[in-house]
């Protein structure tokens, strides 16, 4: 069913704590960790709690997850002390889509190039 946990899904198991991550900020509905493979001073990665492929899977779905999503990114900024940063959802594998659970990365902490490689 859309939105229930998946078995095979590593964002999944670090929503149940059931593999590490560095969590920085969590609520009812939403995590936001540490990248294992950080590209920036700051990048963190904000998910709902919910399995969703992509965003516009959550999109269609959930709307006030999705805000719930984007709202998250700011606090996580906010937290970071980020006055500038880029918020990106790889979608699809030759975006560089990589885990199957939607997540925004917020990259921040130094000068960001557009456009992106
Ligand atoms: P992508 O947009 O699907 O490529 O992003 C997946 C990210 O998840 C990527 O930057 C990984 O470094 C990151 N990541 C992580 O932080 N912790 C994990 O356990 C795994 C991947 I697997």
């Amino acid at each position: 069913m859309a939105g229930e946990p998946q078995e095979d899904c590593l964002f999944c198991k670090i929503v149940a704590g059931t593999i590490p991550a560095t969590i920085i900020r969590q609520t009812d509905t939403t995590v936001a960790f540490r990248d294992i493979n950080p590209q920036a001073p700051t990048h963190v990665l904000v998910i709902p709690k919910a399995h969703y492929e992509n965003a516009a899977a959550l999109a269609a779905a959930d709307p006030a997850l999705t805000a719930d999503v984007l709202r998250e990114a700011q606090a996580v900024a906010d937290d970071e002390k980020l006055d500038s940063y880029r918020l990106v959802f790889n979608t699809g594998s030759g975006a560089g889509q990589t885990v199957w659970h939607v997540h925004g990365h917020v990259l921040g902490g130094r000068g960001l190039e557009w456009p992106p490689g």
